[in-house]
């Protein structure tokens, strides 16, 4: 195993057990077939198996058969959240109820979860697809696993849980929650991978500073991160603060969880696809339209290998960008840039579009700006009023009330200038932003509509 303090093993090597290299790494074109073909028996279980699927493909007066080649994929019907909602719980399963070994779910805001259901080889196949983000991680057989993640309906905990299992880690089923036990345990047990959100993961960082824990001492080497952005001075914090690399893998419920794509030491800001298991087009997220690679848009997924619930042309409302560039490492597996916003998450605010990434950017630009922060939405008096809730870093922090004006109307010129939008900020002491133990919540809209 690397050790904590030596460069881990950042391309495809003859040192790791790779699972599947031949496909991670062969050419486009067969990278390209092999999609076909897989997906070519997706539409076919969807179709024989799924009232749902049959009845868009007759309105559509579409067949399987009419699918020749990959320029037909946009003729297949979409599929989106509502679509889970509706068919709630069961609507979309193709395998019967008593093939199915384990259900997980995903909690909207309001309405019904969405459900979804695996066999046997889903579960088979989703273990593979962790170990292959875990290789590219640097994760190792013997790495001491410590899992933040929540175990339940939630996928992050149980998906993660086992591909770290079948690599030949040490899995210490911690959960979430509870930090200064994880501290504890991390000590005792020596882990040298934290599975967290990057949120929570800065958070065991903080509580492990004022309990004068010494990260640089620790065995921990690796954060594995996901389900939320990861803003890339987050990311870099949290790689000085707790002396360990952190990598981003990504996935959704809707088409299996975590283990879509994931994140290789050689590109340090983009994602793997796992190519096949899932086909991605990248969509124009007002007209629906396929954009030609590398322009930024809506990711939609095909998983390419489910027995239990298929789902064609997915809409993640996840944006991002896609290249098939040969990386770095070695794979030639197209990679995504990290979703940094989704279609749902832009604000209207007096008419101007508004995605918290702006604001994550502009505070990343600013020394002495905590990663903590929320937006407050509300419309009182008539008219839309954000208002940016900022935690400072304590070096920042001060009793001087001039400077700390000063710091407010430079943050605030700085918002002005990206948003088009003006917002009141309130400079808040270390701490008093609300830390989360998965996803972190960055927007609070009170505005009534
Ligand atoms: O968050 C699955 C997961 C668990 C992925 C653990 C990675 C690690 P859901 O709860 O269904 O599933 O949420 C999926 O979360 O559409 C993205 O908007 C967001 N998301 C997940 N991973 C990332 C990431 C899990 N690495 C939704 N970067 C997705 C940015 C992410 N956003």
């Amino acid at each position: 195993m690397p050790n904590k303090l030596s460069e881990p093993i950042s391309v495809v090597s003859s040192d790791l057990p790779i699972y599947n290299s031949a496909f991670e790494c062969a050419s486009r074109e067969d990278i390209r077939s092999t999609q076909f073909k897989l997906i070519k028996e997706q539409i076919d279980l969807a179709y024989n198996n799924v009232a749902w699927y049959r009845e868009r493909f007759a309105e559509k007066g579409l067949e399987p058969g009419d699918i020749k080649g990959h320029e037909d994929i946009k003729h297949l019907p979409i599929t989106d959240k509502s679509v889970l909602r509706d068919t709630y719980p069961y609507g979309l399963f193709a395998a019967p109820l008593d093939k199915i070994v384990r259900l997980h779910s995903s909690s909207g805001t309001t309405g019904k979860p969405i459900v979804v259901g695996y066999t046997k080889e889903d579960i088979e196949e989703w273990r593979y697809c962790i170990m292959c983000i875990l290789q590219m991680a640097g994760v190792v057989p013997g790495d001491r696993a410590q899992m933040a993640f929540g175990y339940g309906m939630f996928t992050g905990g149980f998906g993660l849980h086992y591909g770290l299992e079948g690599l030949g880690c040490m899995m210490i089923p911690a959960g979430s929650g509870n930090t200064e036990r994880h501290i504890m345990m991390m000590e005792d047990y020596g882990t040298t991978v934290l599975i967290a959100t990057p949120s929570y993961a800065m958070h065991i960082c903080e509580v492990g500073e004022k309990l004068g824990y010494d990260w640089e001492k620790s065995q921990l080497r690796v954060g594995l991160f996901g389900g939320e952005p990861c803003h890339p001075k987050l990311k870099s914090e949290i790689e000085s603060r707790m002396h360990i690399f952190c990598t981003d893998n990504y996935g959704l419920t809707e088409v299996m969880g975590p283990g879509v794509s994931g994140e290789c030491l050689a590109s340090r800001n983009q994602q793997h696809i796992m190519e096949d298991h899932f086909y991605w087009e990248v969509i124009d997220p007002k007209t629906g339209e396929v954009l030609p690679e590398g322009s930024v848009g809506e990711l939609v997924l095909t998983p390419l290998n489910k027995k239990g619930v298929p789902i064609l042309r997915y809409r993640t409302h996840d944006l991002t960008k896609v290249t098939t560039e040969t990386c770095e490492c070695g794979r030639t597996t197209a990679r995504m840039d990290k979703v940094r916003s989704r279609t749902d998450d832009m604000l209207i605010i007096r008419g101007t579009n508004v995605y918290p990434s702006q604001v994550e950017d502009v505070l990343s630009s600013i020394s002495g700006a905590s990663p903590h922060y929320r937006l407050v939405l509300d419309n009182e008096t008539g008219m839309d009023r954000l208002t940016l809730m900022l935690e400072l870093e304590p070096q920042a922090f001060t009793d001087s009330v001039p400077q700390m004006e000063d710091f407010r109307n430079h943050i605030s010129d700085k918002l002005r200038g990206v948003l088009q939008v003006s917002a009141n900020v309130k400079l808040l002491e270390p701490g008093s932003i609300e830390r989360f133990m998965g996803k972190a919540k960055h927007v609070e809209d009170n505005r009534i509509k």
